[in-house]
């Protein structure tokens, strides 16, 4: 013999006590009474302006949304969720075992369930009215007059099944109690008559409802969706493992449908079971699920768990219930959940000596690919948020954080070789974390600097410095050539046209009122003199290109001057380069070569060349009048060009300080033999 055949008469006669009635007529409608209810609400508080302010189901009809958050689908839905959630309260607490869920083809759902039925005496406060009644048509029915209690667990959840009658066109309730079947039918809140003795019955007890959802309030169309009533009742069989849910659905409507039209649902592992149901087929972290269960008597304090981490990225989720009601908004329960997971890895990683590598492990970084259930009970839970999704109840943060944690200090040093996987897979996000972040701070600064670049500069469209260069070019002919031969990505241009200021005997003023200058300095980004900062270099090269003739060497000395004098640092960390540009190109047959000076020239002439007549030679009067395939080719595709790093060893400092007195005068000759010769502080050939 189950409980569900259980006689009446066995656990209930133990609570016909005055008191334990008097308490127990506080539980109507409200998901989970307060012990001391029954005490606090004086009798004063029963008095008969309270009575007729709460009295009648009026306001419900009229303003629905306010106590079941709308008139849609999911409103709907809620009716069934506030009968069956009843049920499993009963169920909770240890008074029922069986639950029956119905649809009829009519459109009439029953919820069913083999607990103490609700009591039919009479109401001790409303003289001619019996608790059934009452529960049934007195709005917050239930120690709800007591303000506290009201504020705190009103709203979507425990607003009461008197709200479901008053959002019913009909409504019939059956008690079997004491081996009596009674019953009351109601439409749209109101009683069509007295509860009723039925008759007798000997294998039955609890309350069974049968009610169908107004049109007047949910629209002609509104209609249960028997995929989600499954859903919603097997839900509530995997959160209390100590329940067996009957469904059971007309077969017409779930005619070619996922839906079975009978079902029993009854999981003793219960969330672990649900677990492995939602991530079925999915990739997973460990082998193992993570889970455990903890009851504690009276079910306040008790809680269950299931987690594991799923192998992709982003697809991590908490489903989390406080007294099997689901809470997507979270709360408390969640926080401590949270916090036992992140403490628990850490302080592992702590005992396997790793702790360095976990330091910067968040719970972002645990929760992101989680997969976990969470259900706690606890006597008063207390909701927040508009929908009152979300649990308040302080005390369950610490109820779920010390459990949790226990169990998961237990299974990492259980499985070392498991937890090492997770630990390894958890840094992973942790670290990918840091990189996004370092990603869209470079993006943002960049952002913010690209405002403050002057209209001449072709920037590239790169993000980053590492790899980035800009070119530094003579004239806005040779500008325009660079733009088209540069890789967009990763090479800038920045044409100046002319000469630039000679620095080495300008002001500081002068040089910042500069033009060129100017541009210069905000297309790199980082500052001169004492504010340089190499961080905010926007490029890692600095090439300056120009002509190879005296004046383009002329410019290229005063620009290196210019970068010596201003940011040394820039040259010192190997960031300023010369770009080298043919001066000649050699052909003949099919075969071209290109080179930088007559020196080049002779030398290929000799090797290349060799033996051959009618050569063809041109010289290049500038940049500006190569092909962009050909300026490309020779001096800015970093595969097939020479560039000239710019350095000035610790010990050429001083010479290259008087080199730089001596030179930037007006012996234009003398500079371009200095800067060909690459003496003392523009050499080192390097291939980048
Ligand atoms: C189909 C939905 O609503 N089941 C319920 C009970 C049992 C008791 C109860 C409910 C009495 C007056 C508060 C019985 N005996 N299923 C349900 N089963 N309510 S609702 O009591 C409600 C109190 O107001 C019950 C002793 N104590 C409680």
């Amino acid at each position: 013999m189950t409980d569900s055949d259980d006689l009446f008469g066995g656990k209930d006669t133990r609570k016909s006590s005055g008191a334990a009635q008097s308490n127990s007529t506080q539980k109507a409608g409200s998901k989970s009474p307060s012990p001391t209810r029954g005490k606090t609400a004086s009798e004063a508080d029963y008095d008969a302006s309270a009575i007729e302010v709460l009295e009648g189901l009026e306001p419900v009809r009229r303003r629905p949304g306010m106590y079941i958050g709308g008139t849609d689908e999911k409103a709907l839905h809620h009716l069934f969720a506030e009968v069956i959630d009843n049920s499993m309260d009963e169920a909770v607490a240890g008074h029922a075992s069986v639950i029956t869920v119905e649809l009829e083809a009519d459109g009439f759902l029953s919820v069913g369930d083999n607990g103490r039925g609700i009591p039919i005496d009479p109401h001790p406060k409303f003289k001619d009215k019996s608790a059934l009644e009452v529960i049934m048509t007195v709005l917050h029915a239930g120690g709800k007059f007591d303000s506290k209690v009201y504020d705190t667990s009103g709203g979507l959840h425990g607003v009461g099944v008197s709200v479901v009658n008053a959002l019913s066109e009909k409504l019939e309730v059956e008690v079997a109690r004491g081996q009596q079947l009674y019953r009351q039918d109601f439409a749209r809140g109101k009683p069509l008559g007295k509860v009723k003795l039925i008759g007798k019955v000997q294998n039955r007890r609890g309350t069974k409802v049968r009610f169908k959802p107004d049109h007047e309030i949910f629209g002609e169309a509104a209609k249960f969706s028997p995929a989600r009533l499954f859903r919603m009742a097997r839900s509530k069989a995997y959160l209390f493992g100590g329940v067996e849910i009957r469904w059971s659905c007309a077969p017409t409507l779930v005619e070619g449908m996922d839906v079975p039209a009978e079902a029993v649902f009854r999981f003793p592992s219960g969330l672990k079971d649900y677990l492995v149901n939602e991530i079925e087929g999915r990739e997973t972290v460990t082998d193992q699920i993570f889970s455990g269960k903890i009851e504690k008597e009276g079910g306040h304090g008790s809680l269950e768990w299931a987690i594991s981490w799923l192998g992709g990225v982003d697809d991590g989720f908490v489903n989390s219930y406080c007294n099997t009601i689901p809470t997507p908004e979270g709360g408390t329960h969640e926080q401590g959940l949270r916090i036992a997971l992140l403490r628990g890895l850490k302080d592992h990683a702590d005992r396997i000596n790793q702790s360095k590598r976990a330091a910067n492990i968040t719970t972002d970084d645990i929760m992101i690919t989680c997969a976990a259930m969470l259900s706690v009970f606890i006597r008063e839970p207390e909701f927040q948020g508009q929908t009152k999704d979300k649990l308040a109840t302080l005390e369950a943060s610490k109820i779920v954080e010390s459990a949790i944690r226990d169990a998961f200090d237990h299974w990492l040093a259980a499985a070392p070789s498991q937890a090492l996987k997770l630990l390894d897979w958890v840094v992973e996000r942790s670290d990918e974390r840091l990189r996004r972040r370092a990603d869209k701070e470079i993006a943002r600064k960049s952002a913010i600097r690209k405002l403050r670049l002057p209209g001449k500069l072709a920037d590239c469209s790169s993000a980053g410095t590492a790899g980035s260069e800009i070119f530094i070019v003579e004239g806005d002919s040779a500008g325009g050539s660079a733009k088209q031969a540069r890789d967009r990505a990763t090479q800038a241009i920045l044409p100046l046209r002319g000469k630039i200021l000679n620095v080495a005997s300008a002001t500081r003023d002068k040089l910042l009122a500069n033009q060129q200058l100017s541009d210069l300095l905000q297309a790199l980004g980082c500052g001169t003199g004492n504010h340089y900062r190499e961080d905010d270099l926007r490029y890692e090269r600095v090439i300056i290109m120009t002509d190879a003739d005296v004046d383009g060497a002329h410019i290229a000395s005063l620009l290196i001057t210019f970068f010596w004098r201003q940011m040394p640092k820039l040259i010192d960390n190997g960031h300023l380069f010369l770009a080298v540009p043919p001066l000649y190109r050699l052909s003949h047959g099919g075969k071209t070569a290109y080179a930088r000076d007559d020196a080049h020239k002779d030398e290929l002439m000799r090797t290349e060349f060799k033996g051959k007549s009618n050569i063809e030679i041109g010289r290049f009067k500038g940049l500006g009048e190569m092909m962009p395939g050909q300026l490309k080719e020779t001096t800015m595709d970093p595969r097939r060009r020479t560039l000239l790093r710019v350095v000035i060893p610790d010990d050429g400092k001083p010479a290259a300080e008087s080199a730089v007195e001596q030179l930037m005068g007006n012996r234009p000759e003398a500079r371009f033999a200095f800067i060909q010769e690459r003496a003392a502080f523009a050499t080192e050939l390097v291939d980048l």
